[in-house]
């Protein structure tokens, strides 16, 4: 049996932790070989740091897309994030048409904004890209301001969790992780609907009283290489929750900026062991 194969279509920011730079060691962690295919590249993420550097790759994705279709890539997943900008959103659809084959899982974790507000480089134009793209999907990772862009409604009016999940799911077709849900306070977690057996289930652990960046992006990558590793829909959500927790707790410990997102990499141990 071949080693998993995912190929990972977010950005590369060279400073604090969130796409690339968690979603490759991560999955690694897990066993997959993970294949990156950046969107932009960035000095930083944009998220709490000025003078950010950005680099459009919407060129390049498709000269190296091209290029992997004449090796014949095959992937057992395709996993998208922060995309960079609109006409890039037609590429990754491209890209899921050429490389989807039976069995390809298709994780779209819709990366558009956090508590209410949309992040600086995404325009509305993108957004709505962004909710056509998650059309595609098996499976999609919204936190709660995700959601409301795609459902097309005001932050704060959204429904409650089970029904937010019920609604996106696309009449019980796509599978929906919601994060940052907590239905008890001193609790955070997930409201998971799982298109294969239609069955809408929370997924809670102790919340730490801190916020870090990219904390979204080390939830849908353990939450990929569950899937990867065939574990169903709430036991792959209780990993990565658990593991969300686990780099938080730490995290909070050593007291670093939240910007700098959590120090997972001495935690990356908690991960191996699952690989097939
Ligand atoms: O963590 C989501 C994310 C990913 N990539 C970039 C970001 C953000 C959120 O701010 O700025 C570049």
């Amino acid at each position: 049996m071949s080693t998993l194969r995912a190929a990972a279509i977010h950005d590369l920011s060279g400073f604090g932790r969130c796409s690339l730079t968690v979603a490759l060691p991560i999955l690694s962690a897990m066993g997959v070989q993970c294949c990156p295919l950046p969107t932009a590249f960035l000095s930083t993420h944009t998220g709490g740091f000025e003078g950010f550097t950005f680099l459009d790759m919407t060129d390049e994705m498709e000269k190296a897309a091209a290029h992997w279709k004449t090796l014949d890539l095959r992937f057992d997943a395709i996993y998208s994030g922060f995309l960079g900008s609109a006409r890039q959103i037609g590429v990754v659809e491209r890209f899921f048409r050429d490389f989807r084959a039976p069995g390809t899982l298709t994780v779209v974790d819709p990366v558009m904004g956090d508590h209410g507000a949309v992040y600086k480089t995404y325009t509305p134009e993108m957004c709505a890209g962004m909710a056509g793209l998650a059309e595609l999907a098996d499976v999609i990772t919204p936190n709660l301001t995700e959601a409301a862009l795609l459902l097309g409604v005001p932050f704060g009016a959204l429904p409650g969790p089970e029904e937010t999940v019920e609604q996106l799911s696309m009449d019980g077709r796509r599978s929906v992780v919601l994060t940052g849900v907590s239905l008890t306070p001193g609790k955070t977690g997930a409201m998971c609907f799982d298109a294969k057996t239609g069955r809408t289930q929370a997924v809670q652990t102790a919340y730490i009283s801190h916020e870090f960046h990219g904390t979204g992006d080390v939830f849908a990558s353990v939450l990929t290489g569950a899937l990867m590793q065939g574990h169903s829909l709430p036991a792959a959500a209780e990993q990565a929750a658990e593991f969300v927790r686990a780099c938080a707790v730490r995290t909070a410990a050593s007291d670093i900026p939240p910007r700098e997102g959590v120090e997972f990499e001495p935690l990356l141990g908690l991960l191996t062991g699952g690989a097939r």
